[in-house]
């Protein structure tokens, strides 16, 4: 098989890809290592800044998110049982669009449905070769080994993929930071306490509201970085999250069965290039950001953008478009990066933090709540910076 981009993962950043390359005439192959139902089976990301609305918009699937997503214009936080509100329409005239990954991954597996799209499902020993020559890629699908040579390979296979492995240790160059604590995330039928995300910094640890509609909430505590879900039945849940909110949030929420829960781990982690040969990392292949400032697959995104921009140039006859890719990329990222560890370092109780950093960390917030240029920084990087 012959194509001019291979795509490693279908998941939103390697669907994303293919649609748009589609729309500009540019041929793609996607290789998953896993069935659509387990893809979509994923409970992840909850927030989309209006960057990433305008290029579902651009890749023809963002009819569903218009009709179900919720287009928020500000989100509260909270510290010493006091909660205040940061409006990013007021502040800068922008907004954010509350709609799961998971329901963005299905609109885009419609998407390419609907354009002829192939993806290859459950394709094994997925393996990468001549990245720096004439790249192909091999892999097992129903017991047969398969070979797809291609012009470019998009590594879209995440943190746990194959592609950034696949480079020479002795070309890239990572950064890593991991947090000592995670979150347990719940998702429950109940309605959510709050029409915004409650963002909450407590003595006893960080705590999030979020939500996927009216009936569907998504609730994150920060717990060890060791913990077990077995140490957290519902009630214990419920109870802790109230102990970390605002009376007002806590009297008002709405409890019941939780429908999913799970807890991952935070780290900061980014590879520097994001490019090796003929192949490109995009996503969470390349970085890794805490959860804390909604910025992942937000992050993936913006990755495609520069992506599809570089390969249409090439394709358009600018042959050193894609040397451009990595540099771009990168300096959003790490923006991303840096705002989401100022996020989790400000919100979160760090285990060795004594009385005096706790105080230090609601001063802080005590000032975002007084300052409206401080409230602007925020609102600029939480919404999305600029392309
Ligand atoms: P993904 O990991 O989504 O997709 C990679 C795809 O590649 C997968 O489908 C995988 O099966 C496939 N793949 C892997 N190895 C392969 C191989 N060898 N061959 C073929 N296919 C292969 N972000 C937020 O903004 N907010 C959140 O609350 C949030 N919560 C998260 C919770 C969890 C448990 C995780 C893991 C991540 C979370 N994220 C969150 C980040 C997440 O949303 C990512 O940023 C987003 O999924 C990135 O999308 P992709 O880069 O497409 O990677
Ligand atoms: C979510 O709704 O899953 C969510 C929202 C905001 C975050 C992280 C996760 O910062």
């Amino acid at each position: 098989m012959r194509t001019q981009v291979c795509i490693i993962g279908g998941g939103p950043s390697g669907l994303l890809l293919s649609q748009l390359l589609h729309l500009s005439g540019i041929d793609s192959v996607v290789v998953e290592r896993h069935p659509r139902d387990r893809v979509l089976s994923r409970i992840r990301a909850g927030v989309l800044e209006w960057g990433t609305v305008g290029m579902l918009e651009k890749a023809g699937a963002a009819r569903r998110m218009h009709a179900e997503g919720f287009p928020h214009s500000g989100i509260l936080l909270a510290a010493r049982n006091h909660g205040f509100r940061v409006d990013f329409d007021a502040l800068i005239g922008r907004k954010i669009m509350v709609y799961g990954q998971t329901e963005v991954t299905r609109d885009l597996y419609e998407a390419r449905d609907a354009s002829g799209g192939r993806i290859i499902h459950e394709a094994q020993g997925t393996a990468l070769h001549d990245l720096d020559g004439a790249p192909y890629v091999t892999f097992v699908k129903d017991g047969t080994e398969q070979r797809i040579d291609c012009d470019f390979v998009a590594g879209c296979d995440g943190f746990h993929g194959v592609s950034r492995a696949s480079i020479p240790r002795a070309k890239i160059r990572t950064f890593e930071k991991v947090y000592p604590f995670g979150w347990l995330g719940v998702l429950s039928q109940t309605p959510p306490v709050s029409d915004e995300l409650i963002y909450a910094n407590h003595a006893r640890g960080f705590a999030l509201c979020s939500m996927r509609n009216d009936t569907l909430s998504r609730y994150y505590l920060q717990v060890p970085a060791d913990d077990r879900i077995e140490k957290w039945p519902d009630t214990a849940f419920w109870d802790e999250l109230r102990r970390r909110l605002p009376r007002e949030a806590a009297e008002a929420l709405v409890t019941g069965a939780s429908v999913e829960k799970s807890i991952v781990p935070l780290r900061s982690f980014v590879t520097e290039p994001m490019k090796y040969g003929r192949l490109f990392l995009v996503g969470d292949a390349a970085h890794i950001v805490p959860p804390t400032g909604a910025k992942g697959l937000n992050l993936a995104v913006s990755d495609v953008h520069y992506l599809h921009e570089a390969l249409g140039a090439f394709y358009g006859g600018d042959r050193l478009a894609p040397e451009r890719y990595s540099d771009r990329a990168l300096a959003r990222v790490w923006q991303a990066i840096r705002f989401s560890w100022w996020m989790t370092t400000t919100l979160h109780r760090f285990p060795d933090q004594d009385d005096f950093a706790q105080r230090i960390q609601e001063a802080g917030i005590a000032h975002l709540e007084q300052s409206a240029a401080a409230q602007t920084e925020l609102a600029e990087n939480y919404v999305g910076l600029p392309y």
